[in-house]
């Protein structure tokens, strides 16, 4: 199976007739010019003359008609700072006398103009004669993470929170022989936008280490297909690797053996693959080791990494989900939430140029419901990459379907500094930046995105076949941020499936457009999280988590639910935000409903904006999301004789169990708020 761009999605371009001007053999140029003679050999013409044309800059020049847009797209490259950087990587387009010209002044943005044209099918009649339309990424870091190890017999399995088979490239302890589906998968990639992926587990076991040392070559093979597809390569590395790989008894990152160590072993890496990105580092977290061992702080553990690559212009990605997973839950005062800000916000401005700080999304973990990290709010000296999962690990591990892109712009769109609907907007800044914005960063802090991505070797690539739109989406929103999820939805469908009937869009909108709330409807409420099975983290389990050393609880007793985060009664973390966030979680009056729980401990009876009392909505919700995801499954059936039937039948399977997991999440979930309330629901539904 395809995924999104089988050859049928090339077949309008590839009639209406490509010319291609681009010389040299730049391996990202070669796969432009594989995918043109691709496009026309699918179309089956060559006779009809071209009707768009794509090129360098370089090679346009000199031709009449491509002049000003070549020298367009050179001007965007050669701006100074991030606009530059963002330029480089784009494309322009224009319109010559009817015939659309995409003109970009570097590879990687010729590679991405060819997708726009794949895209739009090359239509030209949305252009003007004489503009001149500058496409260019948002965001500069636009990354995929791989939590893929090299055997099944690893610990977690071969992709931990993996749902869809194996690793698309490791099995059996080496990279695979065959990598056929690897390039497949990095034109998938390419054609979103995605310009980095990092190929192992953050949690890296001995024998992933010695991929940075002994497996370089093996490494080297997968680098080489994502080049092609304008792709850099990172590895996930073991902070003391320099005792694991090496033979050192000590990874103090102030020891100069150890500091030997690390320059010695990317020289090595970078002589076999010149363009290596950089490495991405779980340090002092969930039981890695650390620079804490040795008493130094984080800023010396990634420069110590930082500077050995900067050399070589590769990038450290640090990751900030660090807190203490060894908590004792009958210690109310501390508080997992407020971790990460702990730890980091002290060290804003002592990272080197090439570390980014990668930030999970939620202060806690991937919810399906968290107020922002405000540890993106407080690093202003500090390159910044949200981390999102796409891995569906909390949200119905694909066998749920339940599309994240509106999570996601949610977070995106969200303004730290205001202003606030329902609050007094006169206090903040009316220019206030958005996530997405912060991210993006500045000339000299360039940010972006980061993903956990949730492909295997599963023939539908995701598990459940829809769980391929939320791929598709985040790479979309890594270029643009302020795409709506919902035609990114249509975007999926009329590249997934090029020849269907209009009832497939139709058909996959009802079921995926509100399936995040859905999802919501159904599992823990009011942002309180981590009512699931232990370890494995599908299906309900109340208080699986209650009384363990995660620090993931929410306090339930006879009289009311929720963690008191407030700074007047609580943990304090709300102080953590700035104006006017930090005020309107900290009241009653003002939380958002939908994070109550997350803020608050209440009574059961606390009555919300909505006008329900706290265990009336869990009620209703939650008989309401089940009945959703039953309507959900008879949705598909309308698409029966539609989709390939080994497709529809997959989906169908998968409907299935969320209905059935729907009505377990629903029965224990209400149950268990009526046994601790004792509050009756009136409809009677509860099961007593
Ligand atoms: O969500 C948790 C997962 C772990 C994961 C960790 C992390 C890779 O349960 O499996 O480890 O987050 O992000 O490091």
């Amino acid at each position: 199976h395809p995924a999104w761009l089988p050859d049928e999605a090339l077949r309008p371009l590839g009639a209406r007739g490509v010319r291609l001007l681009a010389s040299g053999d730049d391996p990202v140029v070669t796969t432009v010019r594989a995918e043109v003679d691709h496009a026309a050999q699918t179309a089956g013409t060559t006779t009809t003359p071209a009707r768009a044309t794509l090129a360098l800059a370089s090679d346009a020049l000199a031709v009449p008609g491509l002049r000003a847009a070549a020298e367009h797209a050179l001007a965007l490259a050669e701006r100074p700072g991030l606009a530059g950087l963002l330029g480089a990587q784009g494309f322009v387009v224009a319109d010559d006398e009817g015939a659309l010209v995409v003109v970009a002044a570097q590879p990687r943005g010729l590679l991405a103009g060819w997708h726009h044209l794949v895209r739009t099918g090359g239509d030209a009649s949305g252009a003007t004669a004489g503009d001149l339309v500058a496409h260019v990424p948002s965001q500069a870091v636009r990354m995929l993470d791989h939590w893929d190890n090299l055997a099944a017999d690893s610990p977690m399995g071969p992709v931990e929170r993996g749902y869809a088979g194996a690793s698309l490239w490791f099995a059996d302890g080496r990279v695979r022989d065959d990598l056929t589906r690897v390039e497949h998968y990095a034109r998938l990639l390419a054609h979103t936008g995605i310009n980095a992926v990092c190929l192992n587990n953050v949690n890296v076991h001995a024998r992933e280490s010695a991929l940075l040392t002994s497996g370089i070559e093996q490494v080297a093979r997968l680098a080489a297909i994502f080049r092609a597809a304008g792709i850099s390569t990172y590895l996930a590395v073991d902070f003391a690797a320099p005792i694991t790989s090496g033979a050192l008894r000590t990874s103090d990152p102030l020891d100069d053996d150890v500091r030997a160590w690390w320059e010695r072993t990317f020289a090595d890496v970078y002589a076999t693959i010149p363009d290596f990105g950089g490495v991405v580092v779980k340090a002092d977290s969930e039981g890695r080791p650390g620079p804490f061992a040795y008493g130094r702080s984080h800023a010396d553990g990634a420069n110590l990494l930082a500077r050995a690559l900067a050399p070589y212009g590769g990038t450290v990605f640090w990751r900030a989900f660090v807190y203490d997973h060894r908590q004792d839950w009958r210690d109310r005062g501390t508080d997992r939430a407020r971790a990460a800000y702990d730890h980091f916000t002290p060290l804003d401005g002592r990272f080197d140029d090439n570390v980014v700080l990668q930030v999970k999304l939620g202060p806690i973990d991937f919810q399906v419901r968290e107020p922002l990290s405000p540890l993106l709010t407080a690093m202003p000296r500090t390159r910044l990459a949200m981390e999102l999962q796409v891995t569906q690990e909390y949200t119905g591990q694909q066998q749920h379907a339940c599309y994240l892109a509106p999570l996601w712009r949610e977070a995106l769109d969200f303004r730290p500094w205001g202003p606030v609907e329902l609050w007094d907007t006169a206090a903040t800044d009316p220019d206030a930046q958005t996530v997405a914005e912060v991210v993006r960063g500045t000339d000299a802090l360039p940010g972006g995105l980061v993903a956990v991505a949730n492909v295997g070797d599963d023939p539908f690539w995701t598990g459940h076949p829809l769980a391929q739109a939320n791929l598709y989406a985040y790479g979309r929103l890594t270029w643009d941020p302020t795409l709506d999820p919902s035609a990114l939805l249509d975007e999926w469908v009329a590249l997934t499936f090029p020849q269907a009937d209009p009832a497939v869009a139709r058909t996959v909108h009802a079921l995926l457009d509100e399936s995040w709330h859905v999802y919501e409807s159904y599992t823990a409420p009011l942002g309180i999280g981590f009512m699931v099975r232990p370890g494995h983290h599908y299906g309900p389990d109340v208080d699986g988590y209650e009384y363990t050393p995660w620090g993931t609880y929410h306090f339930a007793d006879r009289d009311g639910i929720g963690v008191d985060r407030t700074r007047a009664t609580g943990t304090g973390f709300t102080d953590q935000f700035p104006a006017p966030w930090r005020d309107v979680y900290e009241s009653l009056e003002t939380c958002p409903d939908e994070l109550l729980l997350f803020f608050h401990h209440v009574p059961y009876s606390h009555v919300l904006h909505s006008g329900a009392t706290v265990v009336q909505h869990v009620y209703d919700t939650h008989v309401a999301g089940a009945q959703a995801a039953e309507r959900m499954r008879d949705t598909w059936r309308d698409v029966r004789g539609l989709v390939p039937d080994d497709l529809y039948a997959r989906v169908a399977e998968r409907l299935d169990e969320q209905v059935r997991s729907a009505a377990e999440w629903r029965d224990q979930i209400t149950t268990y708020f009526w046994r601790k309330s004792g509050i009756p629901d009136p409809e009677n539904r509860v099961i007593p």
